[in-house]
């Protein structure tokens, strides 16, 4: 009898939709039809992650009526499978053919060829792909679904890119900015809801003379317009009778995490040269404040990160050691370890012997000082999250000024016209 014929689909399946069904009803009337389900660290390499993680998308496919059989597809390259499955047509839709995966096509066809397979090209039909309907959905992904969305991407990510957002425009500029480098796209992952940039858009001191009302108002409007998920500066948490009220507003505004830092009396910004005056909690204490959270909290998808300023109080690598030890234990999620210097040897002795020790949870870096460290470098290691904690309102303030400078120098603002975003560009980044 003549043997089958084997057809290879790669596919997300984030949202089932007919186009999905026209292509695996199309490759059923070829033969046998084979899934390559991306995984979500597949997903994640070139776009945001699926609404759905993996699991439960492979669950869809399964039930699937004209599917024969899915593989994991866990990376874009598509080599392994083609020389192992040796499938008789492969099918793809037709944008692969400009942008960031017109390499992966071409290395395709020249597999294909060397099994005698084929190339099938689907017409892409941009109205119903997952993308353009999830472009359509962001207005109505709720708190608990968007505060997951951190956890899922420190487990699929090699790192979680993070940004400060001071208010909802920086965030749109989060939520929308892509960029292709190296054949990659490249975008934020998530937002830092910083008290230094809070405090300073409103004239303040980063002291905590902002109460956390105020800044909560604001967070209630970033997060009205974006949907990419948000880690939330909580100096050191407070009062802990205040606690449980602050971590369940955070979680009702669809926030991921809250970072608290082991500091205590009238709060000192940590980049501050002069830390006299402030002082380092104790074990005890900030472990009954993770404690607390731990308990409060609804979702264990709302992370407990801990932050550790043993490096910036000068107290050393065995004291933040320690106290990483302990937080772990305690049931922070996510250890920051902060430090002042200009380049990242000291956080890195404390990576070093963090990283492979039994109370490892994710490392998480700042890099404010030491601003020349790479994120593969991070990486290389053992962090997980990089924050760039101040940039976007770093940005913004030399630019105001120049503007206003600019008009007063030349007493009209014509000069300014091709340094500014025009009033279109402005209109267009909301709609
Ligand atoms: C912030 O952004 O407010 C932070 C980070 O807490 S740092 O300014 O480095 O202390
Ligand atoms: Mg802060």
């Amino acid at each position: 009898m003549k043997k089958k014929k084997i057809i290879y689909v790669p596919l997300a399946v984030d949202i089932l939709h007919t186009g999905h069904l026209n292509i695996i009803n199309k490759a059923k009337k070829y033969g046998k039809v084979v899934i390559g389900l991306l995984s979500d660290n597949a997903i994640a390499e070139y776009k945001a992650l699926p609404s759905l993680g993996y699991n439960e998308r492979l669950n869809i496919v399964k039930n699937l009526k004209n599917v024969s059989k899915i593989i994991k597809q866990d990376t874009w390259d598509y080599s392994e499978v083609l020389n192992e499955l040796k499938p008789d047509y492969f099918i793809h839709g037709d944008d692969w053919k400009v942008g960031v995966q017109k390499k992966t096509r071409k290395k395709v066809i020249e597999l294909l060829k060397k099994n005698k397979g084929k190339l099938i090209e689907v017409p892409y039909t941009k109205n119903i792909s997952s993308s353009f309907i999830k472009s359509n959905l962001t207005n109505v992904l709720t708190p608990p679904s968007r505060t997951s969305i951190l956890n899922r991407l420190i487990r699929s990510k090699q790192i979680v890119r993070v940004i400060e957002s001071h208010s909802p425009l920086s965030g749109l500029i989060v939520e929308n900015l892509k960029i292709e480098n190296k054949k990659k796209i490249e975008q934020f992952d998530a937002m830092w809801s910083s008290s230094l940039t809070d405090s300073s858009l409103k004239g303040k001191p980063d002291n905590q003379s902002l109460d956390f009302s105020s800044r909560f108002n604001g967070l209630g409007d970033l997060m009205d317009v974006t949907t990419k998920p948000l880690i939330f500066d909580a100096d050191n948490g407070g009062r802990l009778e205040h606690i449980p009220f602050t971590v369940r507003t955070l979680e009702r505004l669809g926030v991921s995490a809250i970072m608290m830092e082991d500091k205590i009396g009238l709060k000192k910004n940590s980049l501050f040269k002069d830390q006299s005056g402030a002082a380092q909690d104790t074990i005890k204490n900030f472990c009954k404040k993770i404690d607390l959270i731990k308990k409060t909290r609804n979702s264990k998808d709302f992370l407990i990160g801990a932050r550790i300023e043993s490096f910036i109080l000068g107290k050393g690598l065995q004291d933040g050691l320690k106290r990483a030890k302990a937080y772990s234990q305690a049931g922070a999620d996510l250890i920051l370890i902060h430090s002042k210097e200009t380049t990242s040897k000291e956080i890195f002795s404390f990576a070093k012997f963090f990283k492979d020790s039994k109370y490892y949870k994710p490392l998480v870096s700042v890099p404010s000082t030491y601003s020349k460290t790479r994120e593969k470098e991070l990486v290389d290691n053992g962090f997980k999250i990089v924050i760039y904690a101040n940039h976007m309102l770093r940005a913004a303030y030399p630019a105001m000024k120049n503007a206003a400078k600019s008009i007063l120098k030349n007493q009209r603002s014509f000069e300014l016209e091709n340094k500014i975003s025009s009033v279109k560009d402005v209109i267009n980044l909301i709609k």
